[in-house]
């Protein structure tokens, strides 16, 4: 058990720094058995600083210190205290130069925050406090400096050297060493800070910018991946230009360079003109990767390249301002997606994405606001909510304000904070400034956690030909937080008269030439809205495009969903019709036996979406999807995981029991022959085969079996391949399973990516993912704990995708998850907190299970010497 408890930093707390650094010159010397790094600051007193005489404080973390010399003189140890997270020099000028020198060894780094090895390299990772694991320095985001980096390392281990900015200097060096030097000419908070040596391959391309700039762009990668770059590559490309057509933001260095590593904590990282993603966030070819992950990679190479400007160029004052990078790139790299591909389907990935898992955040113990107000380890706060309500606050600035103004709004934005590290508020101010708008009530997205509820009543008085739409807020309490007050949402909305035409919005009886489609404001805790002018009472489409992140309850009957699913011109709502109608009809049979009659209008609709040709293939594939179990859990009160399963898949095997000769034609009809395509119409072709293979395998129909066999066999793709092998593992035929899963490991052993692929199948099936052979994946020679993706793809798959066998009634999924949080916490603590997520979700559970959850967060707890990062998950989530 951890006795002392660790600080929480608060928002209100923050103060300017005392002391800023112009310049720091780095020199590295890395060996095999550690590294030694040369420091020197060129510091001066900030004069916006009130703290005049306050000791100068550096952070470090596991840093051996070396030396310390000020202004060139060698300082005694007496003239500075090394607390081990600080530096302490007492008496230092208004202006001075400081050397320090440290040793690290980064070759036993298996927390991946600072310098480390990945496969054999050295690479770094420095947001949000790596770098303080590398050197002492002022390790927050306002100490903006200009860096130049000096590499020195074995030639022949290491040929390549590199860093932020443009080479300006290399050379031998005695031994068989050689050195690069790095200058970055624009200054930078060290998170931004990055240094790559290795072996490796280079792929070079070019772009020119829009005012005729050549940048130099570069991948470097592993020998064996030499074939995987070109997706990534073409995507940068094409973010490169979007982002001059749409928010006018041209690249600023001559060289732009992306490295894939093998061990990385999260996907990627935005470091000053040397990208470092992980090797499963950027690499690709047909025949290993998916389309989803195809998408992903061309979304996460456009987000941490369109963070050079939002992010790098203006950066974020304190950590509490996160989503000022996060929440505004995000929604930057939706945009661009939803350019390339089909808006309608990413919004609809989104929203899925938004209400699985940050709705359940934003209900949880660790549920926080857009900008937190407190912390304890700011590794804890790359949350979703950020992230992805961050986006959904900065799209809601941009349905309020629209295309012109919000662009306006940026382009300020830029210019008037080009170079400096600012606040969300600033953000706002910008958007207001730019706009006239006043956003002062709306600035409570930012500061108040939870997801509004938004009851909608409605009434139709015939006689006046007048409809009512009354909406009441409430915004739930979350820890710390209660009494909120209403928030100021854009609610889009469309009105559908019975033969499914749009009606037009009159919103006050004089009206002509009303719009079919408004955005309504809510900004009280009750507000209603008539339109006139009516002869029948209409179908209400409601948030259309989900034009707000709040729940929505309104008494849908079944026919009014039917109805909207097959006219609503809202493409998103069509989809959230049918949603809605498959979680009435799940919902209703939780509890029942298995006599009681599944809707048989649900069975004729999904009938007509797989025969419609008419519709947006994309779409059709997206709306014949069910809930997932995790989104029904999300929706409950206290979910009983194996009920909620088992009507679950009642309803899946009615329909594809019923729809057996639709399904097998559709997988006819979709698995054409032909050159492999990345458009969206090949994409949702290949989704539409592969949902109509699963299904087909799940009721274990055997000419099914033949075509999986044979597409499995034979595909040219990894999606078709992994959609049969799926289907294959999910299935009752247990002899092709087991094949199938050894044939595929046979064939890829040697991709890491196509064996997390491999894992995670396995661990995500409610077929094979029972605990003992998540044990044996465990011991595979293939599994690596001190591999993220392989922790992820087997523990974080089984306890986030595979809920009856985590929730397992005898407590065995809870148990050992905490046995392994335990474990990981000594080696890489990010990693751990992140998978306590599953258990922190305790108090949502039925009593038997949330009793064992709570049990096994209790033996976390109780671990010696707990991490802060999972101290402060398990200890909030018990509070
Ligand atoms: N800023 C990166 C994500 C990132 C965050 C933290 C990391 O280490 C703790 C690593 C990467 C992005 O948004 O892409
Ligand atoms: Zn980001």
């Amino acid at each position: 058990m951890r006795t002392d408890q660790p600080q929480t930093i608060y928002l209100s707390e923050y103060k300017v720094p005392a002391y800023l650094v112009e310049q720091i010159e780095l020199r590295f010397e890395l060996f095999e058995d550690g590294a030694r790094v040369h420091s020197t600051l060129t510091v001066r007193r900030n004069p916006e600083s009130q703290e005049t005489g306050k000791p100068l404080e550096l952070d470090g973390d596991s840093l051996k210190l070396e030396s310390v010399a000020l202004n060139g003189e060698t300082l005694e140890s007496t003239a500075y205290e090394d607390r081990g997270d600080k530096l302490v020099v007492p008496d230092v000028p208004e202006q001075f130069q400081l050397a320090v020198v440290t040793w690290i060894e980064p070759q036993n780094n298996t927390r991946l925050e600072g310098l480390y090895k990945s496969s054999g390299m050295f690479c770094t990772q420095c947001e949000a406090e790596g770098f303080r694991c590398i050197t002492y320095y002022p390790d927050r985001p306002d100490v903006m400096a200009r860096f130049r980096t000096r590499i020195e390392a074995d030639k022949s281990a290491y040929p390549v050297l590199l860093s932020n900015g443009n080479p300006v200097e290399q050379g031998d060096l005695d031994n068989g060493r050689h050195f690069v030097t790095w200058e970055d000419p624009f200054p930078k908070p060290s998170y931004l800070f990055a240094l790559v040596a290795g072996d490796l391959v280079e792929k070079r391309d070019s772009f020119t910018t829009c005012s005729g700039r050549d940048i130099d762009l570069r991948m470097y990668v592993e020998p064996r991946n030499s074939e995987k770059c070109d997706f990534a590559m073409d995507s940068l490309k094409r973010a490169m230009r979007w982002d001059e057509e749409v928010y006018g933001r041209e690249y600023d260095l001559d060289i732009f360079m992306i490295v894939a590593v093998d061990d990385f904590n999260m996907g990627a990282m935005e470091n000053k003109g040397l990208n470092i993603f992980n090797s499963s966030c950027v690499l690709a070819s047909q025949e290993t990767a998916t389309d989803a992950i195809f998408q992903r990679i061309e979304a996460i190479v456009a987000h941490e390249y369109f963070h050079n400007w939002s992010g790098n160029r203006v950066t974020c004052r304190d950590w509490f301002q996160l989503s000022l990078k996060e929440g505004f790139t995000v929604f930057r790299d939706a945009q661009f997606s939803a350019d390339e591909g089909s808006p309608t389907v990413k919004r609809i990935e989104d929203a899925t994405l938004l209400r699985t898992a940050q709705f359940a955040e934003d209900a949880g113990p660790m549920a926080h606001p857009v900008r937190p107000a407190s912390y304890i380890e700011i590794g804890n706060f790359y949350t979703l909510t950020i992230y992805e309500k961050g986006e959904e606050v900065v799209r809601m600035i941009h349905n309020l304000l629209g295309s012109e103004m919000f662009r306006k709004g940026s382009d300020l934005y830029f210019e008037r904070h080009d170079g400096q590290a600012v606040t969300t508020d600033d953000f706002v101010k910008a958007m207001e400034d730019a706009s006239g708008r006043d956003l002062t009530q709306f600035r409570l997205w930012y500061e108040q956690a939870g997801t509004p509820v938004l009851n909608v009543e409605d009434d139709f008085d015939a006689e006046q030909g007048v409809y009512r739409l009354t909406i009441r807020q409430t915004v739930p309490d979350t820890p710390g937080q209660t009494n909120k007050k209403p928030q100021h949402i854009p609610f889009a909305l469309g009105l559908l008269d019975s033969n499914g035409d749009a009606l037009p919005l009159n919103m006050d009886a004089a009206e002509t030439d009303a719009p079919t489609e408004r955005v309504l404001e809510i900004t009280g805790a009750e507000h209603r809205f008539e339109f006139y002018g009516l002869d029948e009472k209409p179908v209400p489409s409601l948030l259309r495009d989900f034009s707000a992140p709040v729940r929505v309850h309104y008494p849908w009957a079944r026919e009014q969903l039917l109805f909207l699913m097959s006219h609503d011109p809202d493409g998103f709502n069509r989809w959230d019709a049918g949603q809605r109608l498959a979680i009435d009809v799940i919902q209703s049979l939780i509890g029942h036996d298995d006599e009681t009659e599944i809707e048989p209008r649900l069975v004729e609709s999904y009938r007509g979406l797989l025969n419609n040709d008419s519709l947006d293939q994309a779409l059709v594939a997206k709306m014949l999807q069910l809930p997932s179990e995790n989104y029904l859990v999300e929706l409950s009160e206290q979910a009983d995981v194996p009920s909620i399963h088992h009507a679950r898949e009642r309803v899946l095997l009615h329909l594809a029991n019923a729809l057996r000769d639709d399904l097998l034609a559709c997988y006819q009809r979709n698995n054409q022959a032909g050159e492999y395509e990345l458009t969206s119409d090949a994409i949702a072709r290949r989704s539409l085969k592969n949902i109509a293979l699963g299904w087909l395998l799940h009721i274990g129909d055997e000419e099914a079996l033949a075509l999986a066999t044979e597409q499995f066999q034979n595909a040219d793709n990894m999606t078709d391949r992994l959609g049969a092998l799926r289907a294959l593992v999910n299935s009752g035929f247990d002899q092709e399973r087991t094949e199938a899963l050894d044939a595929f490991y046979e064939q890829f052993q040697h991709d890491p990516q196509v064996v997390e692929m491999w894992f995670s199948v396995q661990s995500a099936s409610h077929k094979t993912g029972q605990l003992p052979h998540i044990r044996h994946l465990l011991g595979h020679e293939a599994f690596d704990w001190k591999n993220p993706n392989k922790v992820r793809s087997v523990v974080g798959a089984f306890a986030g995708q595979n809920l009856p066998a985590f929730h397992n009634p005898d407590g065995s999924g809870y148990e050992f998850l905490a046995e392994v949080i335990c474990r990981l916490d000594d080696s890489n603590p990010q990693i751990a907190a992140r998978l306590v997520t599953p258990l922190s979700r305790w108090k949502k559970f039925a009593p038997t299970y949330s009793e064992q959850m709570k049990k096994a967060l209790e033996s976390i707890r109780d671990k010696e010497a707990l991490s802060k990062d999972v101290y402060e998950v398990v200890h909030k989530s018990l509070a």
